[in-house]
């Protein structure tokens, strides 16, 4: 369970890390069913419901960038950890006592070429009636300074919702030269394979490339109170609330105004926040190609 201190420093920074949340046998597991899923990549030529792949992927040498949701759906392990109440009870501490799974997926971060995610915040991609909304990110491996962690933007939260459109469409990713925020302040979330990060939807966040010889794989579970309603709708009612990890649901959608854009019209590259960024045409962190390209 978190200490009084905890909350209090989640709800003034937007951010904690847990360490060595998941351990044993059940890490173990994760990381092993992670490689099998991996590993079966090869031979898959393109984006597919389950895969995003590097740009430098190829059939003959699988370079996976992140497992979408589809893993929830087709393996039960990922289906059953969402709902750990090892999880569940911490959140409970921060969203209250019913909370829905808006989605998760699993972000690779391979040594060497792993992708960066550009600054962006997730209260973009779906906002929701109120903002008792968050993710939490598990890490696979060891995560340090080098091999491209999660960074924050502490107490980000409490302010705007940033301009995530270029062109006239959504694209993931806020612009970070005019946003006025200082990326010098941005804290690493680091620790042991196991560790546990959770940071608000309204949190600025992001990560490097990966240029290190150690992969960093994270697990990402966003969660929203049940009574945080995403305003893009609710699409299939039985679905919505088949992904209860906590509590009964519920018909009455509570509102707390908090700053919205919606995320319209849709990003130009769909599938994943990666193919979403494509479309700003600005980066901030150096990309794997551009260090090739350097090298050369
Ligand atoms: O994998 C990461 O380092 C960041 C992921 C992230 O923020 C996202 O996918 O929304």
């Amino acid at each position: 369970m978190l200490t009084t201190e905890q909350i209090e420093a989640y709800r003034r920074d937007g951010y904690l890390v847990i360490p060595r949340l998941i351990q044993g046998e059940q890490l173990a597991h994760l990381r092993a069913l992670t490689d099998q899923i991996v590993a079966e990549a090869r031979g898959v030529a393109a984006n597919d419901d389950l895969y995003d792949l590097e740009p430098s992927h190829s059939a003959t040498l699988p370079r996976v960038r992140r497992l979408k949701p589809a893993i929830f759906k087709r393996y039960a392990f990922f289906h059953a950890l969402a709902r750990d109440p090892a999880i569940t009870s911490i959140l409970s501490q921060l969203l209250g006592p019913a909370i829905r799974l808006h989605g998760g997926k699993l972000n690779m971060k391979s040594a060497g070429y792993g992708s960066p995610v550009e600054w962006h915040q997730d209260w973009a991609f779906y906002p929701h009636t109120n903002d008792d909304v968050l993710a939490t990110g598990i890490y696979l491996d060891d995560c340090g300074e080098s091999n491209g962690p999660l960074m924050v933007l502490p107490g980000t939260h409490h302010g705007p919702v940033h301009d995530h459109h270029a062109d006239g469409r959504f694209c993931g990713a806020m612009n970070p030269a005019v946003c006025g925020l200082d990326f010098g302040k941005a804290v690493p979330l680091m620790g042991p394979a196991g560790s546990m990060t959770i940071h608000h939807a309204r949190l600025v966040h992001g990560s490097a490339l990966n240029h290190s010889n150690s992969q960093r794989r994270l697990l990402l579970h966003e969660y929203a109170a049940a009574d945080a309603w995403p305003l893009m709708g609710v699409a299939d009612f039985d679905e919505f609330n088949s992904r209860m990890v906590l509590g009964e649901p519920t018909i009455e959608p509570r509102m707390r105004p908090a700053p919205i854009r919606m995320p319209l019209p849709p990003a130009g590259h769909q599938g994943s926040i990666y193919e979403n960024q494509r479309g700003s045409g600005r980066r901030f962190f150096e990309t794997y190609e551009e260090r090739v390209r350097i090298a050369n």
